[in-house]
């Protein structure tokens, strides 16, 4: 077929190096950009495939988020914006592990599989981050798509939750929003705009916000989108990539794991800021207080505030919703108690990865997901949205209700519901702490962080002779390890620990938390030890922190 005919002569200008082999993990294909090209023409040829499969555009990200400039990645979207389906991952993997002589036969079978109708358009949307190699490897993306016949948007430059957005307004034909960025900045930022109104008294000084964005395409989108802001939100910029090398000692990741302000930005005491990471699809925030101590309010905190605003809402609207935070086992045990005893929210824990409590997320009225990194988002179910839409045009709702009604519709129009996006959590937790005129100082005194720990054990067999169960809080293999990191958490007070294999990198992370840092510290540094003793571990012995 002349189909295929073109695939094959094209994918001979992106081959496979030989006996190259990787695997599409929790966050799409990562390694260094130099060992991509092939995998994004595949990726293309795969993404024309789901297209045709589901009679709906599917969209590209070439990204690696957080990773160093010098990494590249790829990662499909499903056509309600969400990420691509388990079955479908291994596909990917399937396709970008294929010999240079066996891709069409590869090719053949996934569509024998998924009985495919290839005389079905297709349709593809490709977006990319800032990295210098992004532009050749999007091309071959769309060279992808284009040797299998299906039509494609080059959207440029644009954040991963931007293309899940266009994604999902395309396949609604236009009911989520406007499928252009421009579409996207009138939507949040009015909804921004309508929510804030309900802050009474602003002051500048209150509107001002440093926002670093990690030398990458957040920085852009956030000057494209200022305009749109009306000086309610007034973005001092750093690290906007003028000079600076991406994610290099600065963005979301880099304040989380080295709990500390990024470079080159200028923080007043008590200064609200936050951090984007490399693809602006997370987001921290933190402040220094008086004595330069630094206070870091992350995934869990965003959560909280969030969820707690939302519950206040439900009640004066009358509105009878479940509302659930779903958060994964490094959520700090401060805040699953908070939630639990104080809010009495539901609190329900999944695996790592974002996917994993996005699906959990879908099973509530009202899901608000958060990994403690930053990466989360709000989801409204469509019974939970119709319910508030009808409350708002009810002619009987009173003034109370109405207003709180109307702030819940705008919540909807301002939360991105297809991923996680470091803009419109950014706004979100604006609008909320102006709304309640809370500082950064009141929301990080909702409750106190356990002191944790996080350390990585590598070891020398697969790192998944550590299988775990219970969301991942419970290690079922090596024999005896659960046993022994249940006897050392015995010995700190308000302590836990767990490790699992991490899906990202070669190693085995291991997370401590107990009531000082000196006991987090040493708790997990024997757990890594027992690891390392019981799981095969390489190289020196783990040593004590201290
Ligand atoms: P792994 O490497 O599986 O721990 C890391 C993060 C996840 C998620 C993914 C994808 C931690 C402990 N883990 O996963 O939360 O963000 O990367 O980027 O932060
Ligand atoms: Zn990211």
């Amino acid at each position: 077929m002349a189909q295929f005919e073109e695939v094959s002569q094209k994918s001979k200008l992106h081959p496979k190096p030989e006996g190259l082999t990787l695997q599409y993990g929790t966050a799409g294909f990562r390694t260094h950009a130099k060992h991509l090209d092939h995998i994004m023409f595949r990726m293309g040829l795969l993404a024309t495939l789901r297209s045709k499969k589901t009679k709906s555009t599917i969209g590209v990200m070439v990204t690696a988020s957080h990773n160093p400039e010098e990494d590249n990645g790829v990662k499909l979207i499903d056509p309600m914006g969400e990420m691509v389906t388990a079955a479908w991952e291994g596909y990917a993997t399937q396709l970008a592990n294929a010999e240079q002589d066996s891709l069409l036969k590869e090719l053949k079978d996934i569509i024998k599989k998924e009985d495919i109708d290839m005389s079905e358009p297709a349709s593809v949307y490709v977006g990319k981050d800032t990295r210098p190699s992004s532009a050749s490897l999007s091309q071959a993306v769309l060279d992808g798509v284009s040797s299998l016949g299906g039509k494609t948007h080059d959207y440029g430059l644009v954040t991963t939750p931007q293309l899940h957005y266009m994604v999902c307004c395309c396949n609604t034909h236009g009911c989520y929003g406007s499928p252009t960025v421009e579409g996207y900045y009138q939507k949040l930022s009015q909804a921004f705009l309508q929510l804030t109104q309900n802050a009474l008294n602003r002051t500048d000084d209150q509107k001002r916000l440093l926002v670093d964005g990690a030398n990458g395409i957040g920085a852009l989108k956030m000057r494209e989108m200022e305009p749109f802001l009306r000086s309610e939100l007034q973005v001092v910029l750093s690290n906007d990539g003028s000079s600076g090398k991406l994610n290099h000692m600065c963005g979301a990741d880099y304040v989380k794991v080295q709990q500390k302000a990024p470079q080159g930005m200028n923080m007043g005491v008590g200064e609200r800021c936050c951090s984007f990471d490399g693809d602006a699809d997370r987001i921290v925030y933190y402040y220094t207080d008086s004595k330069g101590c630094f206070h870091l309010l992350d995934g869990d905190k965003i959560a909280t505030l969030i969820s707690t605003y939302l519950k206040e809402l439900l009640t004066q609207a009358g509105l009878n919703l479940q509302i659930a935070v779903v958060q994964t086992a490094y959520a700090n045990g401060s805040s699953t108690r908070y939630l639990e005893d104080v809010m009495k929210v539901t609190v329900c824990c999944t695996k790592t990865g974002v996917k994993h409590l996005h699906h959990a997320a879908q099973e509530y009225d009202i899901g608000v997901y958060f990994e403690a990194n930053g990466h989360g988002t709000v989801l409204f179910s469509k019974a939970a949205q119709k319910q508030i839409q009808e409350l708002v045009k009810d002619p009987n709702t009173n003034d109370e209700r109405k207003r709180a009604v109307k702030l819940l519709e705008s919540t909807i129009n301002l939360i991105n519901q297809t991923v996680g996006d470091a803009i419109s959590d950014m706004l979100m937790i604006e609008a909320v702490l102006a709304i309640r005129g809370m500082s950064a100082q009141d929301w990080d005194a909702i409750y106190t962080d356990l002191p944790n720990r996080q350390l990585k054990v590598t070891v020398c067999a697969d790192r998944r002779v550590i299988d775990t169960t219970d969301a991942e809080r419970r290690a079922v293999s090596p024999e005896g390890l659960q046993d022994t990191i249940d006897t050392l958490v015995k010995k700190y007070k308000s302590a836990r620990s767990f490790v699992r294999p991490s899906g990202t990198e070669d190693v085995v992370r291991v997370y401590a938390e107990a009531d000082t840092q000196e006991s987090a510290d040493s708790l997990a540094h024997e757990v890594s030890l027992a690891v390392y003793r019981l799981a095969g571990g390489i190289g020196d012995e783990p040593k004590p922190l201290h």
